[in-house]
């Protein structure tokens, strides 16, 4: 058999050895899938730089491409092995055993994954990898008789195949890549998602005890291209470390608040909807943003303000530092004393009217306003732990500021690019969330700071939109703009990366007039 053929049994192989794991993964909630446990290695063990390089280069694909990485590495081994199997067929099928064995190693390095099943997970997908090219391999190549017994050079320790046997091993390697591929996406899809949509849509929410609002006339300027007042959920910006969205039951879910507390307590989910809730429509933005970037949302979000909740804990002497813990391990911390000042600082239960969507944090997370995410909006909640400043959330350690509040930043929206002469706004959102937008300015060429029209004011909390008429004379344009927040206090020209504590800047776009 040539190496051509053998690499394409390999593949195969490697295909239906990850296919099938998968689909047990799918199939059994606790099963774990090996590919996401070798990401989320991966995830854990590379330095913090590199990942925030790969934030800052790949943005969101950063996931993708991580598990797209995992997988072209995988079908090249499977190549490799393929070619290996035709004169040490044990040998090839110990690569394919301990390319499993890694997997199921990188899952018990997470102590969340049941050891049986993670081993269970391996083994069927071994087994069956193993099967798949001895069958390819061995079995169908001995049955043909080779035609000629001084076989090419290139021949291994299997003869070659005829034309018929090609056709058949050809059906054989191709049926067996696509059930394995098809397994792979239906093990993903079978993840459980489904069963937490189910219970999603049977929750009701209470009706909250202060009500967000009323959104007064003229708050979103409704022009087009311009971002809405509200983010609709599945618009809604998303970044966390997790490669796989946690699926989180409610009836089992439990969260904690402990640490330096003299009473700490658990809630469950039933509580959390027993207690009394807020609403408050609130801006949340990540540390990386770029400047003009749109890592940026606002949201009405509803659930239980953390006062009442550490009041009830009784907070110690010198429990300076919240820190949110999330099911799948991830921290962030911010001052206790901003829990106790801000009374829309919660524990979210609800994104725009309807309970958190599984990627935003289901069933609860944390919302503070006017911090960065990464210090603060813990998603998929266990534990709120009440420390102090010894204790570092998860960025931290990376490379990122211990305190995270948002800069106050201006974003121009419209226009997009190239458009044609005439009367056209240019518009945008600012926000400086707990301190509000007091004035918009925009600065066309090297002309002088132009103030902005304000959408109607609303909530300091909330981003503002704005707007500015503008003759587009043909040619090229450079159009800049700054925001001043409720204090007065003038967004800074000193650019900024995003690193340590947050891009800083004017957003500036460049506009072609035809
Ligand atoms: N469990 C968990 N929560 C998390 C994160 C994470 O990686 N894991 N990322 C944080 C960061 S950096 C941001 S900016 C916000 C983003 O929230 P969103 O995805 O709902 O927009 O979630 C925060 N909460
Ligand atoms: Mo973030």
């Amino acid at each position: 058999m040539s190496r051509g053929w053998a690499a394409l049994a390999g593949i195969a192989a490697v295909a239906v050895a990850l296919g099938l794991a998968e689909l047990v993964a799918g199939l059994i909630a606790q099963a774990p899938s090996l590919i996401i446990a070798v990401g989320d290695f991966v995830i854990d063990s590379v330095p913090g730089w590199l990942e925030q390089w790969a934030i800052a280069t790949l943005g969101t694909a950063d996931k993708p491409v991580l598990i797209g990485g995992i997988l072209v590495i995988s079908v090249l081994l499977g190549a490799a092995l393929g070619v290996l199997a035709r004169r040490w067929f044990v040998l090839a099928a110990g690569g394919i055993a301990l390319f499993a064995l890694l997997g199921v190693v990188a899952a018990l390095a997470d102590d969340r994954n049941p050891v049986f099943l993670s081993v269970l997970v391996g083994a069927l997908g071994a087994a069956a990898g193993i099967a798949v090219l001895y069958t390819l391999v061995v079995a169908l190549p001995s049955r043909a008789v080779p035609p000629e017994p001084a076989a090419d050079a290139d021949a291994g320790g299997t003869p070659a195949l005829s034309p018929v046997d090609r056709r058949r091993f050809l059906a054989v390697t191709g049926g067996a890549t696509v059930l394995g591929v098809l397994a792979g996406v239906g093990g993903y899809l079978l993840s459980g998602r489904e069963r937490l949509n189910d219970l999603r849509a049977a929750i009701r929410l209470p009706v909250p005890v202060k009500q967000a609002g009323p959104v007064p006339e003229g708050a979103d300027l409704e022009i087009a291209g311009l971002t809405p007042l509200f983010i609709p959920n599945e618009e809604f910006y998303r970044i966390d470390t997790a490669l796989r969205v946690p699926v989180v039951d409610p009836e089992t879910w439990q969260l904690e608040i402990r640490g330096m507390v003299d009473n700490p307590f658990t809630l469950t989910y039933a509580d959390l909807m027993e207690l009394p809730q807020i609403e408050a429509d609130i801006t949340i933005a990540c540390v990386s943003n770029e400047v003009g970037g749109d890592l940026v949302g606002n949201a009405r979000w509803q659930g239980v303000p953390l006062r009442p909740l550490l009041e009830r804990a009784g907070l110690q002497e010198g429990a300076t530092q919240l820190i949110g813990r999330s099911v799948d391990g991830f921290t962030a911390g911010f001052p206790t004393v901003t829990a106790l000042d801000l009374e829309e600082a919660m524990v979210a239960v609800a994104m725009n009217g309807e309970p958190l969507p599984a990627e935003h944090g289901f069933p609860a997370r944390l919302i503070v306003p006017g911090l960065y995410g990464y210090v603060s909006a813990t998603k998929w909640l266990a534990a709120i732990e009440l420390t102090d400043w010894d204790v570092a959330g998860y960025w931290i350690p990376r490379g990122w500021a211990r305190e995270g509040p948002i800069k106050t930043q201006a974003r121009i929206d419209v226009p997009g690019g190239a458009v044609a002469a005439g009367r056209r706004p240019i518009a945008g959102v600012a926000w400086a969330p707990t301190r509000g937008i007091e004035r918009v300015e925009v600065r066309i060429d090297d002309g002088p700071w132009q103030e902005a029209e304000l959408s109607a004011p609303y909530d300091v909390d909330v981003w503002r939109q704005w707007v500015l008429p503008w003759d587009a004379t043909p040619g090229r344009h450079v159009i800049a703009a700054r925001a001043t927040d409720g204090r007065g206090e003038v967004q800074t020209d000193e650019r900024t990366p995003v690193a340590p504590d947050g891009a800083s800047g004017y957003p500036i776009i460049e506009v072609v007039v035809s």
